[in-house]
């Protein structure tokens, strides 16, 4: 049976995530340990596992195209060819982008908080112009290649998971044919590949929280496009766990 590989991996830790605060469509940079992240935990684990790539996929936003620089140098091979594809980008989070997550429970209470991060339909309010980021998002050249009725003020999971859906189907073919692919995006994308991947219900997805630098190994066949086996997590069981749980919660 001929099979191939894909890796699917979170970005390095951001300056948003490090203040805990949402992020969306906002070019926050990788902090300083984001950075080392991707050098010692998301390569680490990609080169004690022997992993070799012939094509990287990013989002438009600098946290996720750094951490793919930052990891590629790492692993000897910035030769290969990265595609930034805007319909990567993270899930826009409306007027919340910038607001701090726990300011956000004890004003409007956890539940409401938890339903706008996972809920499949959690739709955050809508970006205003007063918000602080609303003209840099408008106005990030990074967005360029975006249709303009499809400039999003806020996104639910389900939007996002609609989004990602016509460049997973061209990533898939493209596994499918043998390419080695690496993927470096942002938790709620990573989310949306997870469930087109796993064939995942709106429910089963509301429950999956996605760490930062830990890559996440799947293997197809390459004749039938099966999924063998399920996701496998690369690097230290107790560290993945720490942080999946630390990405549920709400945070400080
Ligand atoms: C985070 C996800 O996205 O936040 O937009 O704040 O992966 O780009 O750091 P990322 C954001 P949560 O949905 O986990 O609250």
């Amino acid at each position: 049976m001929k099979t191939n590989r894909l890796v699917l991996l979170r970005h390095g830790e951001s300056e948003f995530n490090l203040r805990n605060l949402f992020c969306g469509w906002h070019d926050a940079p990788l902090s300083a340990s984001g950075l080392e992240e991707a050098r010692t935990i998301a390569a680490a684990n990609l080169i004690a596992a022997k992993l070799v790539f012939d094509k990287v996929y990013c989002s438009t936003l600098s946290r996720s195209k750094r951490s793919a620089e930052v990891i590629l140098s790492e692993m000897k091979c910035s030769f290969l060819p990265t595609v930034s594809d805007w319909r990567l980008n993270e899930r826009h989070y409306g007027n919340l982008t910038g607001a701090n997550k726990r300011d956000m429970a004890n004003r409007y209470g956890e539940e409401q908080v938890q339903f706008w991060r996972r809920n499949y339909d959690g739709l955050p309010p809508p970006i205003e112009t007063s918000n602080k980021y609303f003209y840099h998002i408008c106005n990030n050249p990074a967005f360029q290649a975006v249709p303009i009725d499809q400039f999003p003020l806020t996104e639910s999971m389900r939007m996002c998971v609609d989004r990602v859906s016509p460049v997973w189907s061209e990533i898939r073919k493209e596994v499918l044919e043998g390419i080695r692919v690496l993927i470096v995006v942002h938790g709620t994308v990573t989310r949306a590949l997870v469930k087109h991947i796993e064939g995942l219900s709106e429910e089963q997805i509301e429950k999956v929280n996605i760490p930062n630098s830990v890559p996440i190994v799947y293997e197809f066949n390459m004749k039938t496009g099966e999924l063998i086996g399920g996701s496998k997590y690369l690097g230290d069981a107790k560290y993945i766990e720490k942080m999946t749980e630390k990405v549920a919660g709400i945070g400080n």
